[in-house]
């Protein structure tokens, strides 16, 4: 999985990783949250789409923990039964600390329903790049915001810091992978990860 503030270049290393690991035959699927399956890209426009502004934190929660639960029962298990690696652009840790550690949800509670939402299935690796808020903002500068994004400037300080202050205090399948720097220095920390699974 790879995580991280807005910004940070995840779906550009997803694209990255993915071709890499087909060089070595590796057969891969890349999956986004939210999203990935019908009733997940519903769920994702309500809560991506500006106009749904009265959406509270503990109703997104329930939200981004439905679209996982079905992205995780109808395909990420079945892929990785027939020996598919899943690659993913967020997970988790997205919902602890957007709508937990910065949205105020109780983090214990938000814990529980992602053990819920996933059946208790976890990465094998885990990579949180990281980018302060100002790097992941004049990265997205050129198109519009979203409705999580739209939350401000102190909303997005404070989803980089728990970012930062979470993937830190972790160890075993976390990676903390410093991502302000150019395109193919991130690519190379990913791989250097990555290659350790193979
Ligand atoms: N969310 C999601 C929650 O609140 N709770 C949850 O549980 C979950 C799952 C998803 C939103 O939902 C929130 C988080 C998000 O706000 P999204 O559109 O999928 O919305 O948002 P992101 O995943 O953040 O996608 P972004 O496109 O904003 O960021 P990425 O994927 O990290 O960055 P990327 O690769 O698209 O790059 C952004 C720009 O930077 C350039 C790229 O070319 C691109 O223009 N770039 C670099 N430039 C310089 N140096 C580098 N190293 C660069 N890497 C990329």
């Amino acid at each position: 999985m790879l995580d991280g503030p807005d910004g940070a270049g995840k779906s550009t290393q997803v694209q990255l990783l993915t071709e890499q690991l087909a060089k070595r035959g590796i057969h891969s699927i890349s999956l986004r949250e939210p999203g990935g399956t019908t009733a997940g890209e519903v769920i994702r426009s309500l809560l991506l789409e500006r106009r749904q502004d009265k959406l509270t934190p503990v109703a997104e929660t329930f939200l981004f923990e439905a679209a996982r639960a079905q992205l995780v029962e109808e395909i990420v298990r079945p892929a990785l039964q027939s020996g598919t690696w899943v690659i993913c652009d967020r997970f988790t840790l997205s919902t602890l600390v957007y709508q937990g550690y910065a949205g105020g949800v109780d983090p214990k509670a938000i814990e529980l329903m992602s053990k819920v939402a996933t059946g208790g299935l976890q990465p094998d690796l885990y990579l949180v790049l990281w980018v302060d808020a100002a790097v992941g903002i004049a990265r997205r500068e050129a198109r519009q915001a979203d409705r999580m994004e739209a939350k401000g400037r102190r909303f997005i300080e404070a989803v980089s810091a728990a970012y930062k202050k979470l993937a830190r205090g972790k160890h075993g399948k976390y990676a903390f992978i410093e991502a302000g720097g150019l395109v193919e220095g991130v690519r190379t920390q990913v791989w250097k990860q990555v290659e350790q699974l193979l």
